[in-house]
């Protein structure tokens, strides 16, 4: 029994789509001859609950300790009845803990460890890492693992008995001990199974997410993509196939990359259209790009493969901002990108940052007046949903003098220009301005 596993995700996640973490760790698992199940607590428990507390405004729900304990009078008993038939199933039990679940599933996995003493528990994801809670997690006694990185090899350890996983913290009786990470060889990346997963129940029908590739080249001061996904691996054409045709057999129509930008390099997105262009399915495609290096020949062969939404960060409109983050970004590129795509018929949607320490008055009007200069192309963008955190494994954290920030905390640090109440004022008033532009329909 100890080469089975069953992945769970437990609330609160996004109800969107299938966990695309869960997939790839399955698809990898089963490829390799090991029993690997799926238990989507978190879709159960959104179709059995008030829908409103997985929306983005209420996340503090399940993330503020005070508003989970009154949240944890509600939801309780049926996690608790959750908790006993996940211990009830046979071999490890492997939990993703992202920062809007881990109090679920530190609640779960205590409760399982109460019911199953020796139940066998490994944690991983992006709440995992060396710089959150990933030592805690042992330390604390909620899991005989806790895989600070990729999961794939790690698991693939844990069930061939290695008492010494690879990418894991542990407890021995010296302490607490590490392993080095065994990343996945690009021909390694493997299609995710989306088998076992109650399709229907997922809010966008027909929809499944992908990664084609892991990592990104840039290093944006407020991102951590690089410490998530060191370098960058590309699916080969044979498994991105696969995978393709797996979502097809599961009824999927529109396919959305979760890759952190679909053109890392020159010539990167051509090839991903070129080969998506031999797997002429009908699929809708979106991802996401970065702003830089992309030409109208990309653009429209991107359109030709199917793709018919991309969404590019531009983050600020002040040219200060963008040095400091890091982000080689201009009002000549954001248009240049804005044209493309109306011209091509590929929806645009842009991201922006607002609240980034150095960030003052004058660089969020520089934004505004950047947006209403692109509005003339209809690019969707959408209200944030915070203002700019300090992402723990960002170089921002690594080095918060060089922004002026003045304390440790992540949300609400001081920064160069700006603390957290001027941030939330800024992050309001660029929320009123861009439902303005949304309702007067200049942006969509
Ligand atoms: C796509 C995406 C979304 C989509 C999710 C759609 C969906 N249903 O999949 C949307 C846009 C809805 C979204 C929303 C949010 N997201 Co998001 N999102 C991502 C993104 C870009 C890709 C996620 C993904 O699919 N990755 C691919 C899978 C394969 O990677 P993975 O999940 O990390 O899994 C690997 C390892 O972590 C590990 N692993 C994972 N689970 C397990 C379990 C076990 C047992 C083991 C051993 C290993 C393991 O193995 C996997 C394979 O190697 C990531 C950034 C990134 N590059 O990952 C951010 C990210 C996951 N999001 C993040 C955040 C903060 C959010 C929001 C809170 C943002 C906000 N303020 O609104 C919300 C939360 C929504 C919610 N309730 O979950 C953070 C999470 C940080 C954290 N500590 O938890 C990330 C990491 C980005 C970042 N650096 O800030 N997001
Ligand atoms: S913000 Fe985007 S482009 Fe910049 S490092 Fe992160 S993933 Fe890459």
């Amino acid at each position: 029994m100890g080469s089975r596993i069953t992945l769970v995700m437990l609330p609160c996640f996004s109800p969107a789509r299938p966990p695309l973490s869960l997939a790839v760790l399955s698809g990898f698992l089963r490829r390799r001859g090991k029993s690997a199940l799926i238990r989507d607590v978190n879709i159960d428990c959104f179709r059995q609950f008030d829908r409103s507390w997985w929306h983005g405004r209420r996340f503090s729900l399940w993330t503020d300790p005070g508003r989970f304990s009154r949240l944890l009078k509600r939801i309780g008993p049926w996690l608790e009845q959750e908790a006993a038939i996940l211990a009830s199933q046979p071999g490890w039990l492997g939990f993703s803990v992202f920062s809007t679940n881990v109090q679920v599933v530190e609640f779960v996995a205590r409760r399982i460890k109460e019911l199953v003493p020796g139940k066998r528990i490994v944690f991983g994801g992006p709440q995992a890492r060396p710089y959150l809670d990933g030592r805690r997690f042992v330390q604390e006694g909620l899991c005989d693992f806790a895989v600070y990185s990729e999961g794939e090899n790690a698991l693939l350890d844990i069930l061939d008995g290695n008492p010494e996983p690879s990418g894991s913290f542990f407890l021995r009786p010296a302490g607490i001990e590490k392993r080095p990470v065994r990343l996945v060889e690009p021909a390694e990346l493997t299609a995710p199974d989306f088998h076992d997963f109650p399709l229907d129940r997922y809010i966008q029908a027909q929809t499944f997410p992908l990664m084609a590739g892991r990592g990104c080249l840039n290093h944006c001061s407020f991102c951590e993509e690089r410490r998530l996904f060191p370098g960058y691996r590309r699916m080969t054409d044979q498994v991105l196939f696969e995978s393709l045709d797996q979502i097809e057999a599961s009824g999927g129509k529109r396919v959305i990359f979760s890759d952190s930008v679909l053109n890392p390099g020159a010539g990167a997105v051509l090839q991903l259209a070129e080969r998506l262009a031999t797997f002429l399915k009908g699929f809708a495609y979106e991802g996401n790009v970065q702003v830089q290096g992309l030409e109208r020949s990309d653009i429209r062969a991107l359109k030709k493969s199917g793709f018919r939404a991309l969404t590019a960060g531009i983050e600020s409109g002040s040219p200060r901002v963008l040095r400091l983050m890091r982000k080689s970004v201009s009002w000549g590129k954001a248009h240049t990108l804005c044209r493309m795509c109306c011209d091509e018929g590929i929806e645009l949607k842009l991201n922006f940052i607002i609240g980034f320490p150095a960030e003052g008055w004058l660089d969020l009007l520089l934004t505004m007046v950047l947006i209403v200069t692109l509005a003339p192309f209809k690019p969707r963008i959408d209200p944030v949903a915070a203002p700019c955190a300090m992402l723990s494994g960002s170089a921002m954290a690594a080095d918060p003098c060089r922004y002026g920030i003045l304390q440790a905390d992540t949300i609400r640090f001081t920064g160069a220009r700006n603390d957290y109440r001027k941030r939330l004022l800024m992050m309001r008033l660029f929320n009123g301005f861009v439902l303005l532009l949304k309702r007067s329909g200049l942006i969509r």
